[in-house]
């Protein structure tokens, strides 16, 4: 084959029901029952995810709680501990890191893994997928589904396909059969929003959007459309960034002159938000924990943070967090030199688009807070 992309092997490794899997995983008494991973059911909290169990009653990730419940009354709704996915995580790319160092993890439970070249020197990356699926139940007692292909779009697609604990391989020569039956939402960059303008044009399938020319993808469908273009078509060039996973993204000031009251510090809230938010943008991510750092004159530092369980989209919502651990911080009498905020806890916004979680911008400060629950 001349084409060089046909002979890249990736893999794509995505946990089952991850937070729910691992609270099922350490509490026997869960064991087959529909786990929630959300905040109260009597909150106006979210579902983060839930176990298959729970998702035969129609329960989803993003999902209200209290609409979970209603679906699900004997539901076990159980807080997120991210400490604890985030431990597991690591232990899950130890044992990546057996087979290959070429990683690009995409969250805590979601990794593509070149493994064209790998440690082991095997030839086969089904036996290899089969060999990470083995591994990760053995030692972790947790099952995960992989897709296997040639490229990244292919395995993360694939990897969807026969959860859970499935393994799904799309070989070059069948990669265009694959996407022509594709259902168009299963293409990862294919959002709610993006779905509904294509089946209003009577788009469905892969087979029928590759009939549309590039111009023509691109007049309609804009962004969404050109990607589109080239993703029925199975390109994707894209190399595995071998980056560490970004916890956090952060952005802070050291004020020109030092401040002292709330109100002051509330006002310049407003520049640390914006420039966080172009931050989160070129990142592609959302974001549940806020963390703000408070340096004084002394160059003492503290911070305050707090977690909630719906993904934060809006300068509103980031707005009342930050005021909140403004307030939260106990300033008032120290003089104040520098001022950050972070978001960590981080989503990408490729999953919050495909969820639908936009929620409707409110302009009432107070009705965002009690939209949204706080875990701590
Ligand atoms: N998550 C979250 N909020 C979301 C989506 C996901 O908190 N809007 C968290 C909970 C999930 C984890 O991220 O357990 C991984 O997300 P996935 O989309 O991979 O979903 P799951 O692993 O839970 O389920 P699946 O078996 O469908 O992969
Ligand atoms: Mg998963």
């Amino acid at each position: 084959m001349a084409d060089l992309a046909l002979h890249r092997k990736i893999i794509h490794v995505d946990m089952d029901c991850f937070y729910a899997q691992v609270e099922m995983r350490d509490n026997e008494e869960l064991k087959n029952k529909p786990v929630i991973i959300s905040g109260p059911p009597n909150s106006r909290s979210v579902v983060c995810t839930c176990s298959y169990e729970a998702r035969a009653f129609g329960v989803h990730a993003a999902m209200p709680a209290f609409k979970a419940y209603k679906l699900c009354p004997r539901g076990i709704f159980i807080p997120p501990n991210m400490a604890k996915y985030s431990n597991v995580s690591k232990e899950i790319h130890k044992i990546f890191r057996k087979y290959s160092d070429i990683i690009e993890p995409l969250s805590m439970d979601e990794a593509f893994i070149d493994v064209t070249i790998n440690k082991k020197g095997i030839k086969s990356a089904t036996m290899i997928a089969k060999m990470i699926q083995n591994e990760i139940y053995n030692t972790l007692k947790l099952t995960c589904s992989i897709g296997v292909s040639h490229n990244k779009m292919i395995a993360k697609i694939a990897s969807d396909m026969n959860k859970p604990a499935g393994i799904t391989i799309v070989r070059p020569e069948n990669s265009e059969e694959f996407l022509l039956k594709l259902p168009l939402e299963k293409f990862s960059g294919v959002g709610k929003k993006a779905i509904i303008k294509y089946h209003q044009f009577g788009l469905y399938y892969g087979e029928e959007f590759k009939k549309i020319s590039l111009e023509k993808a691109k007049n309609y469908f804009g962004k969404n459309g050109e990607y589109l273009y080239y993703a029925v078509r199975g390109i994707d060039n894209s190399k595995i960034k071998m980056s560490r996973l970004q916890k956090s993204i952060g952005s802070e000031h050291t004020l020109e002159t030092n401040i002292k009251s709330i109100d002051d510090i509330i006002r310049e809230l407003d520049a640390c938000i914006e420039n966080l938010m172009k931050r989160l943008k070129k990142a592609n991510k959302s974001f549940k924990t806020l963390t703000l750092k408070l340096k004084f004159s002394d160059f003492d530092l503290i911070t305050r943070s707090k977690t909630l369980v719906n993904p934060l989209l809006t300068k509103e919502e980031i707005f009342i967090l930050a005021r909140e651990l403004v307030i939260l911080s106990n300033v008032g009498s120290r003089e104040i030199r520098l001022i950050g905020l972070s978001a960590s806890n981080l989503i990408n916004m490729e999953k919050v688009k495909k969820e639908n979680r936009f929620k409707q911008i409110y302009f009432d400060f107070n009705k965002v807070w009690e939209d949204n629950y706080v875990i701590n």
